[in-house]
């Protein structure tokens, strides 16, 4: 069903939701060939070179903004890129290997991801560090804040979520640069998982009760931080985002893309706003989704679709027959 959105002025049919766990599958059946291969290049490469090619099949008309890099870096699904059979006009954000050294070492967590809203309501980041702070829904707004010291967040978590410091779980990149924050939180008295890769499912998991994660912090891909955000404006959750500058020229450049104010801290409906929608395979087996299984005669994948409009979350399980399609193409 074809669905009118006054306020972008654009029809958005609701099953383009459905048609993006296609997308997702292929890229994680393509990536899931090169599990513990030890080349992250290859499965990232492997994942790219399917999703672009799923997308082909896509009646959308979409402009890529959170991709693999510029035209001269990336030959697909590069920034500015236009994909699809043709249909509205879409912004899309991908991640095909969210987790590429995971994959090349079998480790848990790795997904295959995309984001789609109306043009114009991503935030065009670009491809800099971004300091994330997340929590699920259900809570005051603004009850944690980047700008508040790291013992204060969990204190006031603590207190609205009725539990000790000590229940809460904290979660995080495995990084040096977040040596001190980490310090921080064990002082605090609170526990912590600490991930290899893989921020995207890392925030995601506040908004998902069963993963028993109550707090993301620390800094991780921009890119990574509006597919988070496309994921939480769907199932609720907070996230604060502050992009994360290393020197004049990037901010420069972020100017050019229409960052006006690189101090200014992001909202989940900042960085992805109007009808959004999200969906994400898995390779690697983690918290939000089993990985690939390969059977005899082709795969079994667990992909997870949402859409911010109606809120509906759902859990997709594909029997892919690679007798019937091309392992590396199933659409
Ligand atoms: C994170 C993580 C990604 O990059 O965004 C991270 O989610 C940030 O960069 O899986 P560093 O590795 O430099 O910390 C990845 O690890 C790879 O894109």
């Amino acid at each position: 069903m074809a669905e009118y959105d006054p306020a972008a002025g654009l029809v958005v049919d609701r099953n383009l939701a459905l048609e993006l766990v296609r997308v997702t599958e292929a890229a994680a059946i393509a990536a899931a060939r090169w599990i513990g291969r030890g080349d992250k290049n290859a499965a990232d490469g492997a994942a790219v070179d399917a999703m672009r090619k799923a997308f082909d099949t896509v009646a959308i008309s979409g402009t890529v903004v959170i991709g693999e890099g510029e035209m001269d870096e990336a030959p697909m699904l590069y920034i500015g890129e236009q994909i699809g059979l043709g249909g509205p006009s879409v912004d899309i954000a991908v991640d095909p290997l969210e987790g590429t050294s995971i994959t090349a070492k079998g480790g848990n967590n790795a997904i295959a991801t995309v984001a789609l809203a109306e043009r114009g309501c991503f935030l065009h980041a670009p491809d800099i560090y971004m300091d994330k702070l997340a929590v699920g829904p259900g809570l005051p707004d603004g009850i944690v804040d980047l700008d508040a010291p790291v013992e204060q967040n969990l204190r006031e978590l603590a207190k609205a979520k009725k539990c000790d410091i000590s229940d809460l779980m904290v979660c995080t990149l495995d990084r040096d640069r977040h040596k001190e924050m980490i310090r921080a939180c064990r002082a605090a008295g609170a526990r912590i998982t600490l991930l290899g890769d893989g921020d995207v499912s890392g925030v995601i998991a506040v908004s998902q009760p069963e993963a028993g994660i109550d707090i993301y912090m620390g800094s991780g891909g921009a890119p990574e931080g509006v597919l988070a955000a496309a994921a939480l404006r769907c199932i609720g959750g907070q996230l604060q985002g502050r992009l994360l500058f290393e020197n004049d020229e990037q901010i420069a450049r972020a100017r050019e893309m229409g960052i006006a104010d690189p101090k200014r801290k992001y909202r989940v409906e900042e960085m992805a706003a109007g009808n959004v929608m999200f969906a994400a395979t898995g390779v690697t087996t983690g918290a939000m989704l089993r990985g690939v299984r390969r059977t005899a005669s082709g795969a079994v994948t667990h992909s997870i679709v949402m859409r911010s409009k109606s809120g509906t979350v759902r859990y997709v399980e594909g029997y892919h027959n690679f007798a019937l399609k091309p392992a590396a193409f199933v659409a």
